[in-house]
């Protein structure tokens, strides 16, 4: 059922009133919707159902997003010339329980936030300027949740970059084959399997407490970081996974998006490569803002880190499909198997410049 936007935004204590709303932006989780406001004054928002099968307890959620955004918007009050609007979330209070969030009468979860006007985002990177700026913006977020006061933030997905278990549920649902998709696509599973135990060197660092539990973002895909439209990265946006995790998690997820040549999800595999230039600008950027806290274990598995988020990704999207499509939001049967295609692509090339992309993170960490 199409939702009935005009009402929704009425719940919320929003200046200005509504002119129109429409769906906007890629994103695979949410329905995000932006309103537009008839007065010039007033800011437009952004409006987003929020998707409670993949998030399952949304106050926790919320609370986190309270958490970070507060603290985020605390340090920029103290930052001269920061653009609080611009520069961190908004997010608005609903009209009758004062809460960041409020439920439909079909127990429907949505929330607000000003809309960042004029903003730019990017699907792919194609300037050394960007990649460097966004590498910049990752570090100086992470850098910024170092003190978040309080107890751990919620795990509002658990186990969420825990390749082991994400290879468990894989196996399950293999052994279930409740699509019946598994014979078709034995060579994509192959592939999966055949690297297993590599991708688990993170979580074994972990374990041995060599590497430590930081507050990170856990979905840094290049277009969750907003431009201006000067080319300066303004802020982190899709805060919902704001978490304990490890850097690597960060550092390669923006890698894996910003360094590709071609769409996540591209059919024409040949397109498929990693611009190692778009990754040396990016980590520049990045150690420019983190060098002095990372230890040397996290900045020696920085390289690896690109390669585990696209091979996490491409298990991710391969499960799905093979679970019958319901995670994802999927605009044609078969994407999820696309998707997965086209990580595996992108991650042989990655293995391909692997040594290269070793010697730039030494370089650079000298
Ligand atoms: P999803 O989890 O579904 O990806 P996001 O929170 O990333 O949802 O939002 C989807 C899209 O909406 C983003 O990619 C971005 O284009 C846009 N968006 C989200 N928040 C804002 C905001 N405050 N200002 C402007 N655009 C936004
Ligand atoms: C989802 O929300 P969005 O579209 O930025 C997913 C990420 C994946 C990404 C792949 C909560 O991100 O983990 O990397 O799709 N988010 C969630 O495109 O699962
Ligand atoms: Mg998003």
């Amino acid at each position: 059922m199409v939702p009935d936007i005009r009402k929704q935004f009425s719940c919320f204590l929003a200046e200005g009133t509504f002119l129109s709303g429409e769906s906007f932006g890629p994103g695979h989780i949410h329905d995000t919707y932006r309103i537009i406001t008839a007065e010039k004054e007033c800011d437009d928002y952004i409006l987003q159902r929020l998707n409670n099968k993949v998030f399952k307890d949304i106050p926790k959620l919320q609370e986190n997003m309270e958490r970070v955004t507060t603290h985020l918007r605390n340090k920029l009050i103290a930052i001269e010339g920061s653009d609080i609007k611009r520069e961190c979330l908004t997010l608005i209070p609903s009209r009758s329980s004062g809460h960041s969030w409020h439920t439909d009468d079909e127990g429907n979860f949505w929330r607000m936030f000003i809309f960042i006007s004029d903003h730019r985002s990017y699907e792919q990177v194609d300037t050394l300027d960007k990649a460097f700026e966004g590498g910049k913006a990752i570090g100086r977020f992470q850098a910024m949740l170092a003190d978040l006061p309080g107890n751990p933030l919620h795990e509002t997905i658990p186990d969420f970059h825990d390749i082991r278990k994400r290879l468990d549920t894989f196996h399950r649902v293999i052994e279930k084959d409740k699509a019946g998709r598994v014979a078709e696509a034995q060579k994509e599973i192959d592939e999966i399997i055949r690297r297993e135990e590599e991708m688990k060197i993170i979580l074994r660092l972990g374990d041995e407490g060599k590497i430590p539990l930081r507050i990170t973002h856990n979905d840094t895909k290049f277009n969750n970081i907003l431009f201006d439209i000067n080319d300066r990265a303004l802020c982190l946006i899709d805060l919902d996974t704001v978490m304990p995790g490890y850097v690597h998690y960060d550092f390669g997820d923006a890698v894996r998006t910003a360094s590709n040549r071609a769409a996540e999800d591209c059919a024409d595999l040949s397109q498929v490569s990693m611009d190692i230039s778009i990754y040396e600008a990016y980590a520049r950027g990045y150690l420019a803002e983190t060098a002095g806290t990372l230890n040397e274990a996290e900045k020696e598995y920085l390289p690896f880190a690109p390669k585990l988020l696209t091979y996490i990704m491409a298990t991710r999207f391969l499960t799905d499909y093979l679970d019958g499509d319901t995670y994802y939001k999927i605009k044609y049967p078969g994407h999820n198997l696309q998707r997965n295609k086209s990580q595996i692509a992108l991650l042989k090339s990655m293995e391909a410049q692997y040594d290269r992309m070793i010697e730039i993170i030494n370089s650079i960490s000298k």
